[in-house]
């Protein structure tokens, strides 16, 4: 049994569940308090930080890495292209996922123009989703995935509008169809 070292109101570990849920495979959280980390965390994750998944022993931090281990672990249904240069995309928006989050947690800080600098990340999402219907091209997969967390969560708990991009906006719609985006919207919904 799979095991995933949680907390809800983490953005990472949101990652990792919507990958878990989309593939259905089992696994037991175990939540972390994270105003508290237990000191055997460290022990799991050198940098103390969740999500970390431990599988028969076998432990691995970082969402992105364990979005990517999950895809191949659990292979169906596929959340990364068979084209390779739709696959490439995708991981080049996660690889340049910092770009999005600083402004994200600049505003949660709130720190002083870091609304417009959030708003100039959402424009460039807008503008990537008016051409294309995912993140990642003709699919929806693990770039969609590696980003909603921030979207959902600037919407739900920032109060960020979404009206001014609207190809964000539906494409936020279009993954809130989906039961394993729902649940994280459901979990952000009661932090
Ligand atoms: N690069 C890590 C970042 C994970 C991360 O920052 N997790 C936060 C919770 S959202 C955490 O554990 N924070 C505790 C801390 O920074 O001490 C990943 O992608 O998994």
């Amino acid at each position: 049994m799979l095991t995933l070292y949680d907390a809800p109101r983490c953005p990472y570990c949101a990652r990792a569940r919507i990958v878990l849920a989309e593939k259905d495979v089992e696994y037991e959280a175990i939540e972390i308090d994270l105003a508290d980390r237990p000191a055997w965390i460290y022990e799991k994750n050198a940098t103390g930080r969740v999500p970390v998944i431990e599988e028969d022993g076998w432990v691995l931090p970082e969402s992105a890495v364990i979005m990517e281990y999950l895809e191949e672990r659990y292979p169906e249904p596929a959340l990364l292209a068979a084209d390779p240069s739709d696959r490439a995309l995708a991981r080049l928006w996660i690889f340049r996922h910092d770009g999005f989050t600083k402004p994200y947690y600049a505003l949660r800080r709130g720190e002083d123009g870091a609304l417009p600098l959030f708003e100039e990340q959402l424009d460039r999402l807008d503008a990537t989703l008016e051409a294309r219907p995912w993140l990642g091209g003709a699919e929806y997969g693990l770039a969609d995935v590696a980003y909603v967390p921030w979207v959902l969560r600037a919407r739900d708990t920032v109060g960020v509008p979404l009206g001014g991009v609207p190809a964000v906006a539906a494409w936020l719609e279009r993954l809130l169809e989906r039961p394993a985006v729902a649940a994280e919207a459901e979990i952000v919904a009661a932090l």
